[in-house]
């Protein structure tokens, strides 16, 4: 039974999905995650943590070698964030278009980024860019025994 509901379960995808230090100040949250529960995906995990130095440069490994680099950090790092794991069909790519483009000015109306933020230092949110990186961000950002295994009753009313 579980073999046959797990393949009934097309591409179901985890991604991690934080708002900035920013998107906490200016009292966002609710409003970001509400984007992320209306569009039917399940939450899996979600904690207000303050991020280390540490975290932040390993998150943003890739852009090491950018200019921005230290001033993103120093942003990441300069107040609490919201961690969050997100699962569903599609997920990594869905979520980067809930979020919109990096520059919020070029990001569509509708887009969390297009309709929240202005300037690409304080773009509110962050969301992985592939599966892989879904999976390392999630492993990264969470414990063990963090994340909650719970089944979402509604899931009939959103998936066939
Ligand atoms: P993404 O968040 O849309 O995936 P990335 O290119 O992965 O964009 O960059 C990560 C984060 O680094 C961005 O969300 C933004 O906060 C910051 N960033 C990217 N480009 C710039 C820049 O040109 N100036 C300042 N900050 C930037
Ligand atoms: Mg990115």
């Amino acid at each position: 039974f579980l073999t046959h509901l797990k393949a009934s379960m097309e591409d179901v995808q985890q991604t991690y999905i934080m708002i900035k230090p920013d998107g906490v100040q200016r009292g966002l949250v609710g409003e970001i995650i509400s984007r992320f529960e209306h569009k039917g995906f399940t939450l899996k995990g979600l904690k207000l943590f303050q991020c280390p130095t540490e975290l932040a440069e390993e998150h943003y490994r890739d852009l090491k070698s950018k200019s921005f680099f230290p001033k993103l950090v120093k942003y990441i790092t300069s107040g609490p964030v919201v961690c969050m794991a997100w699962e569903g069909p599609g997920i990594v790519a869905a979520a980067r278009k809930l979020i919109g483009a990096t520059n919020p000015l070029q990001a569509e109306p509708g887009t969390i980024r297009g309709d929240l933020a202005i300037q690409v230092g304080r773009n509110v949110v962050h969301g992985s860019d592939s599966q892989e990186n879904g999976q390392r961000e999630v492993a990264l950002w969470f414990k063990d025994g963090e994340l909650c295994e719970w089944t979402q009753e509604i899931t009939p009313w959103l998936r066939e």
